[in-house]
């Protein structure tokens, strides 16, 4: 797969994709990550980016000329999702449709946002990570890519698996425990030492669906109105 990045910051994704998992999945040719820097679509000395908004008011505005200018030239296929604090909840099902596609491409915006006609025309969707607002979409569309590549097929090693994960069957995660069975008079659930791997599994799913009730009970309605959907 390839993941495209348009950014007026390209220095902010140098690390992180170079490191862990995403670094992996690049070295291993599991996926290619290309970082533009959208002041290259600029033509004037000062590389301009904004502008002041029609109508007034603070902050600056994100021209659309760079955006306009970077799709002719690139051609971006697949899912082009501007990262705004106006768009759509990013999540696990999000996640996924990404990881099946063959491109995707992430717009970083900045300043006050960016001129609506990128979102109207080369955008086809709008994310936001969450309920506060950011600075820019960069560490948006790095949450947006860690997300998506630890789903592509061979991104986890052996020892770490999608499906065991939180929302992999929209609830979440039970707790896990490593070695030592007692540490400062703290225990190991007994069970999962027990070797038996049945009551292990029912274990995890008692304790998936209690934490779930508990801390997310708008996970828990969904859960539980799909159940019974199942069931009729
Ligand atoms: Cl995607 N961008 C910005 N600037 N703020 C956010 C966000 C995105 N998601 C949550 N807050």
């Amino acid at each position: 797969m390839r993941i495209n990045i348009w950014t007026i910051f390209p220095e902010f994704f140098e690390a992180t994709l170079a490191t862990s998992i995403l670094g992996r999945a690049a070295a291993e040719g599991l996926v290619e990550y290309r970082v533009v820097d959208l002041r290259g679509y600029t033509h004037d000395r000062h590389r301009t980016v904004d502008d002041e908004p029609y109508g007034g008011g603070a902050g600056m505005v994100m021209k659309p000329e760079p955006f306009f200018e970077a799709r002719d030239d690139l051609g971006p296929e697949g899912p082009v999702a501007l990262l705004t604090p106006r768009g759509a909840l990013f999540d696990h099902a999000t996640a996924v449709r990404y990881s099946l596609a063959p491109e995707l491409t992430l717009l970083c915006g900045h300043y006050k946002g960016v001129d609506e006609r990128v979102a109207q025309v080369v955008a086809t969707e709008e994310l936001s990570i969450g309920n506060y607002v950011l600075s820019g979409g960069e560490p948006a569309a790095l949450v947006v890519i860690d997300a998506v590549v630890r789903l592509l097929p061979g991104a986890l090693g052996n020892h770490e698996s999608a499906a065991t994960d939180s929302f992999y069957e929209d609830l979440l995660a039970p707790p896990v425990y490593t070695r030592p069975a007692e540490y400062r008079g703290l225990q190991v659930p007994e069970v999962l030492r027990s070797g038996d791997h049945a009551r292990i599994a029912q274990w995890r799913r008692e304790q998936s669906e209690r934490v779930t009730r508990w801390r997310r009970p708008d996970l828990w309605r969904a859960y539980r109105a799909a159940e019974h959907e199942e069931n009729e």
